[in-house]
């Protein structure tokens, strides 16, 4: 999977940054108008998902050689290489199979020659009935109180995923229970949630895959002193504490029963788990079935990927045109717009999704890398953001490319509220492409009675450039399906811009130094 020449050097490269002189500052709505099929042509369907491709700088010429950059470099072995288990995450010798925690079919995967599906399986089965028992109340807690609130006690990719979906999927969630989601080792994050809370009918989640991150093992010991505070025993220990982790030998010295202990295995990266055990708090919350059903709809994009035409390919499509602004037009972050309230934590966990993974300046190799990787990714829900930062995406000076994404039926009764937010948000996408002119903001103004310098005075600031690209993508609901294929979706498109960029996207070196130096700190504190 090593590139073998650096980026600025293969053919489809040189061809694009010609192409870029050429025709890349082509206003959109010319391409709109010489083609009245552009936005059949530039639509793609996969998963259930629809992506309107349609509102970028980019036309025929330079779909087709983005498609044949990818082909330059490698990615359709990429990813069979990742498929077929290899250890494709050099830097730490790991195989990378997310994908083998949602296959739902009958093949077996194999890491080393062993297929990891029977363990995949016992476990998903394990937390399905965990998850079930809860919910039914057959699960009680040390008074014989069945449970309300669960707390999952985690950081990065112990907590995101699941916050993120525990929030998308709260239509579906189980009427009984509240979810608590603790990361920050600022001890008035767990206060915060202790204080709303019973230990009678709590139930803590400790979520770590090494079961040694500081803050995650301080917020549970804190935890776990505060139950035993309130008078109940070591041995009720057992019924309000689960864990999930791959350290069986942690999770015992920490004082869990390993009955109660959901594993997963090192070929799962943490921002890459929520299909694992680390779901955990998504199964109890909205049940197994559900649980599954989000499974589904991620293993129905992981065909997609796998199946369709590199030109018709989702994942594959979202990646290359995240290249082309990279590369070619100095965008230096992309902006994440979900038209949905429920989707809040979207754009933090695929800030973590994306900048983890390819906020690399090193190729796979070791070599500096000669073109600029991971944008900044950053973003608030519609039309929340209309009335903050739109503004700056619009008439700033920054191309920034946003991903517009929006369920098209709602998950509640209220009257007018879904169209109007469908409505803000196709208009947004349509008046970051066509932008104002200086004659239509003459002629707006003139009719509402300016004139002379008055008027002119006031054009510039009026005008909008246009010309900013977008992607429109459409769920037809949020469901757990619908939710799975969206979050498989993003992670396939981090996998093929690090195809094309050359970086390990598994690993997170980046992340370490800090944590040495707060240790060292941390000490002389004390
Ligand atoms: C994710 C990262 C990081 C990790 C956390 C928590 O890919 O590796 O966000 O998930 O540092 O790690 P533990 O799960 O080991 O506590």
């Amino acid at each position: 999977m090593n590139p073998s020449i650096p980026l600025t050097q293969t053919p489809a490269w040189r061809a694009l940054a010609a192409h870029r002189e050429e025709a890349g500052d082509r206003p959109m709505t010319e391409l709109f108008a010489s083609d009245p099929a552009r936005f059949e042509r530039l639509s793609v369907r996969g998963a259930g998902l629809f992506l309107d491709y349609s509102k970028n700088r980019i036309d025929d010429r330079g779909l087709a050689l983005l498609a044949e950059l990818a082909r330059e470099r490698g990615l359709e072995a990429a990813r069979a290489a990742m498929f077929a288990g290899q250890r494709i995450n050099n830097t730490e010798d790991r195989a990378v199979l997310h994908v083998a925690l949602r296959n739902r079919g009958d093949a077996a995967v194999e890491v080393n020659g062993a297929d990891v599906m029977p363990a995949v399986r016992d476990v998903l089965q394990r937390m399905g009935a965990f998850a079930e028992s809860v919910r039914d109340g057959a699960w009680r807690g040390h008074t014989g109180e069945a449970i309300t609130d669960i707390v999952n006690i985690g950081i990065g990719g112990s907590d995101l995923g699941p916050a993120m979906a525990c929030q998308a999927l709260a239509a579906c969630g189980h009427p009984r229970l509240t979810m608590h989601f603790v990361s920050n080792i600022d001890g008035d994050h767990l206060a915060g949630v202790l204080a709303r809370v019973k230990p009678a009918t709590t139930l803590f989640v400790v979520a770590s895959k090494t079961f040694t991150t500081i803050e995650t093992m301080t917020n549970a010991t804190s935890a776990r002193t505060w139950f035993l505070a309130s008078g109940a025993g070591e041995a009720d220990v057992a019924k309000h504490f689960v864990a999930v982790s791959t350290n069986a030998e942690r999770v015992a010295a920490f004082g869990i029963d390993l009955a109660n202990m959901f594993g997963f295995w090192d070929w799962v990266g943490g921002r890459y788990s929520m299909w694992s055990a680390v779901g955990l708090p998504i199964a109890l919350y909205v049940g197994r079935d559900a649980f599954e059903a989000m499974l589904e709809g991620a293993h129905a994009m992981d065909r997609h990927f796998v199946d369709a035409p590199l030109e018709q390919n989702m994942p594959v499509i979202l990646g290359l045109l995240g290249v082309w602004y990279r590369g070619f037009f100095g965008s230096a972050s992309v902006s994440i717009a979900p038209y949905a309230q429920a989707l809040a934590r979207l754009p933090a966990y695929l800030q973590q999704l994306e900048m983890e993974s390819n906020g690399k300046s090193v190729t796979r190799d070791g070599r500096p890398v000669d073109t600029p990787t991971c944008p900044v990714i950053w973003g608030e829900p519609g039309t929340n953001g209309q009335h903050a930062f739109f503004q700056l995406l619009h008439q700033g000076t920054d191309l920034i490319p946003v991903d517009f994404i929006a369920p098209l039926k709602a998950s509640h009764s209220l009257a007018d509220h879904h169209r109007l937010l469908l409505a803000n948000c196709i208009a947004q996408s349509k008046a970051l492409m066509v932008g104002k002119s200086a004659a239509e903001v003459r002629a707006e103004l003139s009719s509402a009675g300016l004139a002379g310098e008055a008027l002119e005075a006031l054009v510039p600031h009026r005008v909008f450039p246009g010309n900013r690209p977008s992607n429109t993508l459409l769920l037809p609901d949020l469901s757990p399906c619908s939710l799975g294929a969206l979050v498989a979706l993003y992670e396939h498109k981090v996998f093929v811009q690090s195809v094309i960029w050359g970086v390990n996207a598994f690993d997170q070196w980046g992340v370490e130094l800090g944590k040495q130096i707060a240790t060292r700190i941390a000490a002389e504190l004390a």
